[in-house]
């Protein structure tokens, strides 16, 4: 975000389409950002199939390959589309292949942007102008540090635990990174959300970090607020709201009901980056595998779409996402929509229209 991408024009990204929707949003974004580079004819750009997720689980017992992280760091980003499967735990699959990256590759900010589209409808009908909401999820530590344990297990005391570790070097960094977020912002306005009531360790570092941080931006206007009380906000008064940052769980909900506010989860884009650039970073729609919709070729790929604009601008083509996202827009206005937004449309249809409008 802060750093001054320069363009090279041509670039390798991996493909990791995963479960369930996300093999046919994938395959529909990828088609929208190669009609885009082949009309812009200013860059290359070459994507490549990996075909980590469930059913590679199955046949080799592993989510991904041995050498997986040697493997994703010779490509310039990676657009992930789905995991999770009815077939294997929860637990299981979002470890396996997600979380094995996000953590040991640094991705450490989840960059979510949440809007309300042209043409679709905020549910919310104290925000006459829609919701545009920048949110930052803390995306290495926290509740999703993997550690704990269980014992007795069977037993009447069986004990589990789930610690959640915050290490000061990780919430500074994010926090300065929500910072600079909020300051690149037109309100410069910055909500951080902790529960600092009940969790009296991680959560009041998180406040004493945010108050030291503030310091150096003293432009930016920022607030606290329990998370609980959060949730009220931003469905009483969400004009009161610019950009959040909070916990890795925290963040995880929040952001699912900022993006059913905006009009559909269908629509929530999300960049898992790391800042330094010392490795790809992970491009994703915030929806899931969706195995309901699965299939049935009607999954919104504006999710996916959405998230591909943010990889062009992280790799350094701002012009193309401008001119992906204009194009988004102008389909979403003309009431091309899937039935998530309430329109007819399946997928490929808005596929369809969207390399049309590229082409104009
Ligand atoms: N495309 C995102 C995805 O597959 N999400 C599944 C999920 O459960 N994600 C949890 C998380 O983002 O931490």
């Amino acid at each position: 975000y802060f750093l001054n991408m320069a363009s090279k024009n041509s670039y390798r990204i991996a493909s990791v389409p995963g479960d369930g929707i996300g093999t046919e949003v994938v395959s529909a974004t990828i088609q929208v950002v190669e009609k885009l580079a082949k009309t812009l004819g200013t860059f290359k750009i070459d994507f490549e199939h990996i075909p980590w997720g469930t059913e590679y689980y199955k046949q080799t017992g592993r989510y991904v390959s041995e050498d997986y992280l040697d493997t994703l760091r010779k490509y310039d980003a990676v657009l992930f589309g789905a995991v999770g499967s009815p077939d294997v735990p929860d637990h299981i699959s979002l470890w396996g292949l997600l979380l094995a990256i996000r953590g040991p590759l640094q991705l450490y900010a989840n960059v979510r942007p949440v809007r309300t589209f042209p043409g679709t409808k905020c549910p919310l009908n104290t925000a006459t102008d829609g919701i545009d909401w920048m949110l930052v999820r803390e995306n290495s530590e926290g509740e999703y540090a993997g550690q704990g344990g269980r014992s007795h297990v069977g037993q009447q005391w069986e004990v589990a635990t789930e610690v959640a570790v915050f290490t000061r070097v990780g919430v500074e960094r994010i926090m300065r990174f929500a910072f600079e977020t909020a300051r690149s912002r037109p309100r410069k306005l910055l909500t951080v959300v902790t529960k600092s009531n009940s969790m009296r360790n991680g959560m009041v570092l998180w406040d004493e970090v945010a108050a030291t941080v503030a310091n150096d931006f003293p432009d930016v206007k920022w607030d606290k607020m329990l998370v609980d009380a959060m949730t009220v906000r931003m469905v009483a008064k969400p004009g009161s709201i610019d950009t959040i940052v909070g916990t890795n769980l925290h963040m995880d909900i929040l952001s699912d009901l900022a993006a059913a506010l905006a009009g559909s989860i269908g629509v929530a884009p999300s960049s898992n980056l790391d800042p330094t650039r010392k490795n790809p970073s992970l491009f994703e729609p915030v929806h899931g595998s969706a195995f309901d919709i699965t299939g049935k070729g009607v999954a919104n790929p504006v999710a996916t779409f959405w998230s591909a604009a943010e990889m062009l601008i992280w790799i350094g083509e701002k012009d193309a996402a401008s001119k992906l996202m204009g194009c988004v827009e102008r389909v979403c206005a003309a009431g091309i929509l899937t039935p998530d937004l309430g329109g007819t449309s399946d997928t490929q249809g808005v596929v369809d229209a969207v390399c049309l409008e590229v082409e104009k």
